[in-house]
């Protein structure tokens, strides 16, 4: 099994990320999976075209990919990425989208086919502070994830906090892999 593990540069003028500092704390395997890491420009364009990129480049049998969120003490799961494109602040590259649709012909919200309840309910019944959430926004996380759905690939988004610690970040996550690693086993 091979797992394409993506996060993101810094943005909005800030010197880092949590999720680029997580993503080199985070071993390169886990049990009998490959882990491929990526660290994605926070852009619009780019982004997409570098996670197809990998895409290409590993064929991976599941995209988990990590973003960090402003706000918040829990990590999120996403459930959706949403067909649009918006924002206030611009991009890396200072692209400002207005309500932008992503792809003219796709449905508005797709969704992932990860158990994402009983992945919570493992880790909420551990203690861990994980929950569910129905939107990733509409700036570059919910874009690439968009991307990761449209291309059928096995993809879930993890919003991390940027207040988490980053080795309690990193415990969470790691326990969180193995749960997805148990989960998957029956979709794979
Ligand atoms: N978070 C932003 C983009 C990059 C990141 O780490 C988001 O939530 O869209």
């Amino acid at each position: 099994m091979r797992i394409l593990l993506t996060a993101f540069e810094p943005f909005g003028g800030a010197e880092t990320n949590i999720t680029q500092s997580i993503l080199s704390l985070l071993p390169n395997s886990i049990a009998d999976w490959a882990i491929e890491k990526v660290c994605l420009p926070v852009s619009f364009k780019r982004a997409p075209i570098v996670l197809r990129e990998a895409i290409a480049t590993y064929s991976p049998d599941l995209v988990i990919m990590l973003g960090q969120c402003p706000a918040g003490e829990n990590i999120r799961l996403e459930r959706f990425a949403i067909n649009m494109m918006d924002s206030t602040k611009g991009d890396n590259d200072g692209y400002i989208p207005n309500e932008e649709t992503i792809y003219a012909d796709q449905p508005l919200a797709l969704q992932t086919p990860l158990p994402i309840k009983e992945l919570v309910n493992f880790c909420t019944g551990n203690v861990l502070p994980i929950q569910i959430s129905n939107s990733a926004g509409l700036y570059v996380c919910n874009r690439v994830y968009y991307e990761a759905l449209y291309l059928h690939q096995r993809a879930i988004f993890v919003h991390v906090p940027k207040s988490m610690e980053g080795m309690i970040a990193k415990k969470v996550l790691e326990f969180l892999l193995l749960k997805i690693r148990t989960c998957v086993k029956y979709i794979l």
